[in-house]
């Protein structure tokens, strides 16, 4: 059995000082740990002292994004080391925002990916595609070729334990979910070409998520799919109330 996984990702968001209150708002709140990982992908400046009020809490942080190198001259980068020493369990990868506005490639999101496992995080590593490809019918090929490129020299043991994110890119911040079935089918795919690369035991306990305009009235048609271990949701984990909500139609 796989843990769901409900990640808010807030993006450019949140003050330290809005960050902290939202944290007080959530902390006593969520599923126990051992039920679902609620995980909030915050900005690195509220990282510090988001850790500090939710010390105690069932709620984990996520990192939006860090570079391959642990320290040096790379002005402006996140040490995935420094993030690992503050004891941030995840980190978002790969976000399609972040390869198309900073052209992020696959190749430097594969260092990203091993740079976060040599450190004991657990990257979350989103894939997804373009209207014109879903629209051309490609899906399934780009994803696969996103996967396949984003793993390479991943072992067996560090794929099974990492999660993997489904966000069709006609479906972010857009207001226009992918039908739940196609999300399952997708997730599928994602499944799939795992199994392709690694064996179905590590296909099996790989958890995926889907993502794009995923909110508490829907969330649950997502979850009752086969494919789909979890969500990682953006707009709709900014607000206490609706990221607890979130969390209530898992548990
Ligand atoms: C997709 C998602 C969070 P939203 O980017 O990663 O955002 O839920 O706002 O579509």
């Amino acid at each position: 059995m796989r843990k769901p996984i409900i990640a808010g990702n807030w993006k450019m968001n949140k003050t330290v000082a809005e960050a902290k209150e939202f944290a007080l708002a959530v902390k006593d709140n969520v599923p126990s740990k051992d039920v679902v990982d609620s995980v909030i992908g915050a900005p690195a400046l509220d990282l510090a002292p988001l850790n500090c009020k939710l010390k105690d809490s069932d709620v984990q942080l996520a990192a939006q994004n860090c570079y391959w190198e642990n320290a040096g001259a790379f002005t402006g980068e996140t040490s995935p080391a420094a993030l690992a020493a503050l004891g941030v369990p995840y980190v978002i990868i790969g976000h399609s925002e972040r390869r198309e506005y900073f052209h992020e490639t696959d190749e430097e999101i594969n260092k990203k990916a091993k740079a976060i496992f040599a450190n004991g995080m657990t990257p979350i590593l989103c894939c997804g595609e373009s209207l014109e490809t879903y629209e051309a019918g490609k899906t399934a090929e780009w994803i696969e070729g996103q996967i396949t490129a984003d793993l390479a020299d991943l072992s067996a043991e560090q794929v099974s334990s990492m999660v993997i994110a489904y966000e069709p890119i006609w479906a972010i911040g857009t207001g226009k979910s992918a039908d739940a079935n196609i999300a399952d089918e997708i997730c599928g795919v994602v499944r799939q070409t795992v199994a392709k690369l690694y064996g179905s035991e590590v296909a099996d306990k790989v958890r995926i998520q889907y993502g794009g305009s995923v909110k508490p009235e829907n969330i649950a048609e997502y979850m009752a799919k086969e494919n789909v271990d979890g969500a990682l949701v953006g707009g709709a984990s900014l607000q206490a109330d609706s990221f607890l909500a979130l969390l209530d139609a898992v548990k």
